[in-house]
């Protein structure tokens, strides 16, 4: 244990999977806790009943500096950003503000992996975990995958190895926070309905290497090395770089490369695009690091199967190939989804906007993609950013886009969802998004199978 809450009154902002997570793991720890959620709905009247059977006080409504009353601590849930106004009357009353990452790591006795990026880290941290588990490795696999930290440390507490995926929010909160080995997998623009611009962000995600010491490792990118080298020089921590282009582990041909040296084979590789080479780099970086065997790595990673809804392959009806990557939530995501693909594309895009320049795409989709079927929030700017480049229709629904393309596309042709835009405008997640599309793609199946 790194610092005892016991007897301390906290209050958890957030009632989602990590707040009442982080709630139910204050209690086992002995803290008096009040969990809070401004919304009233089925999830959070779900939580309500959990925690109030644990003993935990629960209050739904505003979430105003009354609510911070006595209190010690306050757990925020990643969705509750800097600008909420209980973290700003924490502040201006001196309470102390955790995220909840930070909070489960008082408690987690074992070692942590943290991985970070804007793209690539669930893939990766499976990856990771993969071969972890092909080495004889114990390790629990939590975070922004959907599994918070709190629920490992109750759940996993003997498992060793924590392996986090984390994204900028549950980095926003860290005081003590010491990963051994972190890895930053990449940089590209994002929530920037959070942040006020990308610097923000990015210095978000490079806070994943800002407790490290000497003998730790940090892993990036070779593109990240001016950002993160410099931290480095500060504390004192081991840099081991990867990249497509160069870097310490790298890729020629087939060949797995650390400082020009061959030392596998990536050979029978399953995974689509050259991204996914490179989160493989990565995650054979940490597995390296780890002491895990160099066959073991090349192995695990030979066999690994991709996850769904990352260019998820759904189905070939009338020799039209249909692709699910409905976790493309970002312009970067959506770029490299593009570039995995070399025949005729035909596109469906868009979602919730979150503020990114839809003209930064233009000119990949102009070359990769012969129509853009549009949906969401995000529909009419992208329309206009992309019009002229390729044929651009705005569409009501993911039904009306998904058959738009459908009657659109011929034989060899490739129809894609990859939104470059979060879900949330018109889903609860991306996945939902994705399930609809394949459902959607399903109903095709039996007109003109193959
Ligand atoms: N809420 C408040 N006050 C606020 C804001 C929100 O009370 O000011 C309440 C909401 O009403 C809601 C609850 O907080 O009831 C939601 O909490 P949350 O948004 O933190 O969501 P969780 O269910 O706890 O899920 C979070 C992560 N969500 C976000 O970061 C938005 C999940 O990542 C993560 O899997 C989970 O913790 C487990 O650790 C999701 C995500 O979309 C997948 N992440 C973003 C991404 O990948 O791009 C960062």
């Amino acid at each position: 244990m790194k610092r005892s809450v016991k007897g301390k009154k906290v209050i958890v902002a957030g009632m989602g999977k990590s707040g009442a997570a982080a709630a139910l793991l204050l209690k086992e720890m002995g803290a008096e806790v009040k969990a809070s959620d401004i919304r009233d709905d089925d999830a959070v009247r779900e939580s309500t009943r959990i925690l109030r059977a644990a003993g935990v006080e629960c209050e739904v409504g505003e979430q105003g500096g009354a609510l911070l009353e006595g209190a010690d601590l306050l757990v925020v849930s990643p969705g509750v950003g800097g600008d909420a106004a209980v973290v700003s009357a924490a502040r201006e009353r001196g309470v102390e503000v955790a995220g909840e990452i930070e909070l489960a790591y008082w408690f987690w006795p074992g070692g942590v992996i943290a991985i970070t990026g804007t793209n690539g880290k669930t893939t990766t941290a499976h990856m990771i975990k993969a071969i972890l588990d092909s080495a004889g490795m114990r390790s629990v696999l939590s975070g922004n995958i959907g599994y918070p930290f709190s629920s490992a440390v109750l759940e996993h507490g003997d498992a060793g190895l924590a392996i986090l995926e984390l994204s900028s929010f549950q980095l926003e909160h860290i005081s003590l926070f010491h990963p051994g080995t972190a890895l930053l997998l990449n940089l590209a623009p994002d929530h920037l309905d959070r942040y006020g611009d990308v610097r923000e962000y990015y210095a978000f995600k490079l806070a994943i290497f800002s407790n490290l010491e000497r003998g730790d490792r940090a892993i990036f990118r070779l593109d990240e090395r001016e950002l993160v080298e410099p931290m480095l020089s500060r504390n004192g921590a081991a840099g081991l770089t990867f990249g497509l282009e160069g870097g310490g582990l790298s890729i020629s041909g087939d060949d797995v490369t650390l400082d020009g040296e061959r030392i596998f084979s990536l050979g029978g590789f399953g995974l689509r695009g050259r991204h996914n080479i490179e989160n493989a780099l990565a995650a054979a970086a940490v597995a390296d690091v780890c002491g895990v065997e160099r066959d073991i790595i090349e192995t695990s990673l030979r066999s690994f199967e991709g996850l769904p809804h990352r260019l998820e392959h759904v189905g070939t009806y009338g020799g039209i190939d249909f692709y699910n990557d409905s976790k493309s939530t970002n312009l970067d995501a959506m770029l490299k989804a593009l570039s995995s693909f070399s025949g005729r594309l035909i596109l469906i895009a868009g979602g919730k906007d979150k503020g990114e320049d839809y003209g930064a795409v233009r000119e990949a989709v102009g070359a990769r993609a012969r129509a853009v079927f549009l949906i969401g929030e995000s529909r009419d700017a992208m329309k206009e950013a992309l019009s002229g480049c390729c044929e651009a229709v705005a569409c009501g629904s993911l039904d009306e886009a998904a058959a738009g393309a459908s009657a659109l596309a011929v034989k060899g042709d490739t129809v894609l969802l990859s939104p470059g835009c979060s879900s949330l405008d018109m889903y609860g997640g991306f996945e939902e998004r994705g399930d609809h599309f394949k459902r959607i793609i399903g109903n095709l199946r039996g007109v003109d199978d193959e």
